[in-house]
Order: C-alpha cells, then structure tokens, then sequence
C-alpha cells in the first residue's frame, strides 16, 4: 500500500524522486486521485507553507518542495480529470504591467496550486486588458497581482480599475514587497497578503 505520509514527508523535504515513485505507486494501486492530493501533495505543501510562514524554512527549500509537488502532480493531474475533481478555486496570476520580478510570484502560484487551486500563470509584465481577457475566458474567481517596484504600483491600480469596468465579479488579491495592506485598500482590492503561505489562506477567505 503506497504511503501517503511518505508522499507528504517527500514533499517536505524536496525528494523528487520519491514523490513521484510514491505517486506512480498509489495511482497503479487504485488509491483515490483526491486522497494522493489531500494526504500527499497538499499535506506535504501546508507543513512547508506554515514553515515558510514561521520562519522555521526559507526560500530555497519552499522551491525545492515546489518543484517535488510540481513533478508529481503532473501524473497526478490526468487521474484528478478522469475522476472528474473539482479544484479547490481558480485564478489567473501575474506581475504587473512593466514588472519583470517573478521569483515571489512563482512562489504564490506553486503554493496556490499545492492547496488545489487551478492557477493560470499569465507571466510578466502583464498588461490590464490581458488579465481581463484570461480572467473572462477562465471564468476565475481571483485575480491576483504582484509588483516588486514602487514604480509598477500604480499598474496593480490600473489592472484593479480594468476588471471593474470590465465588469467581471472575480475578486483581486494582491502582494509584493513593496506592497501594503493600506495601499491594497487604497487602491480597492479585495486583499493583500504578505507571503505566498498566507496567499493561500487569503485565496481560501476570498472565495469562501
Ligand atoms: Co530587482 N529590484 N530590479 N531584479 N530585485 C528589487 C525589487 C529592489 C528592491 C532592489 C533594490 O534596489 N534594493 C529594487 C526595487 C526598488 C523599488 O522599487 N523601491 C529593484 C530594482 C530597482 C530593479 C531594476 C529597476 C534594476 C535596474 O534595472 N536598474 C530592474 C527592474 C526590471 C523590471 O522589472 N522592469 C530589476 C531587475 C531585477 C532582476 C531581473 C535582475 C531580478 C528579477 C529576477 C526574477 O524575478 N526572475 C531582480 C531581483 C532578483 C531583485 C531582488 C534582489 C529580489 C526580489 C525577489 O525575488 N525576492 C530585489 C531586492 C530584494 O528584495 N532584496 C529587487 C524574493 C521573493 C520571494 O520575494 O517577490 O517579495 P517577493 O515575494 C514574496 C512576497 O512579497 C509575496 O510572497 C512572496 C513569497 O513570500 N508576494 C505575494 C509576492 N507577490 C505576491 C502576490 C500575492 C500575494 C503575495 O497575491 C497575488
């Protein structure tokens, strides 16, 4: 029987290799997609998000567990459509029009799609008109913008301006060093969140 805190602890840790062979195992067992991805992948991801978030890990090793969670869930990915699971919530992500910092914005998408979240990443330097297009043709539920220059700022406001003329009712979260909570309500976005593993609880309270 495929250990799923084995999967998990392989995630922790970075183990690419294990991840995947515990995954290939548990598929060819018959173990349920859903539980490979609550008990192995998502478990493995929560425990390094809340050690990012404490401090107790740092960047390199929240990259290394993402890259493991990455591998794996590329064979888990077909198994989850067949068995017809539903994610947990979908947005489009992006850095802001002028902005060519991704390292943070990689970060909170890998730890969105480590919760289950169906992420579109649109890349960088993303213009207003395009989050609008990919927002409208996903049909997401958020928008989630990031800006490292104080520069780029001003573009999280016009990208916030887009959506709403747009018309569309996905709600906007937004983060980036230089970003605060004052200036996401300044600028009327929806949230604000300092950290990729507290993207993932704000994620969740959005769309609750
Ligand atoms: Co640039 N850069 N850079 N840079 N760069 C900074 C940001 C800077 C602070 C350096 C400095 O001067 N001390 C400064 C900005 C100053 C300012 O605006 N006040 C700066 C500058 C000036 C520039 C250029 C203008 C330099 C030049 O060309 N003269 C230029 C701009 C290019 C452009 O974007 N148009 C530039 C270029 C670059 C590189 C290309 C060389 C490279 C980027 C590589 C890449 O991203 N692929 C780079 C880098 C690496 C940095 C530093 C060193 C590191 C940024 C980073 O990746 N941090 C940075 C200095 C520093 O921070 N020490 C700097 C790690 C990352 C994990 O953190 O992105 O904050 P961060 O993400 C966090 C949170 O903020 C949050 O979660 C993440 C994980 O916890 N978060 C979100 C981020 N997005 C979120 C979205 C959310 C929620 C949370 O919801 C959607």
């Amino acid at each position: 029987m495929a250990d799923l805190q084995a999967l998990a602890q392989a995630i922790i840790t970075g183990d690419q290799n294990t991840a995947l062979e515990v995954t290939k195992a548990a598929i060819q067992e018959g173990t349920a997609p859903k539980k490979i991805l609550d008990e192995g992948l998502i478990a493995g991801m929560n425990t390094i998000g809340e050690r990012f978030k404490n401090n107790e890990v740092y960047i390199p090793e929240v990259l290394i567990a993402a890259r493991a969670m990455k591998s794996a869930l590329q064979i888990l990915e077909p198994e989850l459509v067949k068995a017809g699971v539903e994610p947990v919530g979908s947005l489009v992500v992006g850095t802001v029009q002028g902005d060519l910092h991704d390292i943070g914005k990689n970060l909170v998408a890998m730890m969105l799609k480590g919760a289950g979240f169906n992420v579109i990443d649109l890349g960088v330097d993303v213009a207003p008109e395009e989050f609008v297009a990919q927002a409208k043709k996903a049909n997401v539920q958020l928008v989630g913008l990031s800006a490292l220059l104080t520069t780029t700022m001003p573009s999280m406001e016009r990208t916030i301006k887009a959506i709403k003329e747009a018309g569309l009712s996905a709600k906007v979260m937004i983060g980036g060093a230089p970003v605060t909570q004052d200036y996401a309500d300044k600028i009327g976005a929806d949230g604000y969140s300092p950290d990729a593993a507290s993207a993932v609880d704000l994620a969740k309270s959005l769309i609750a």
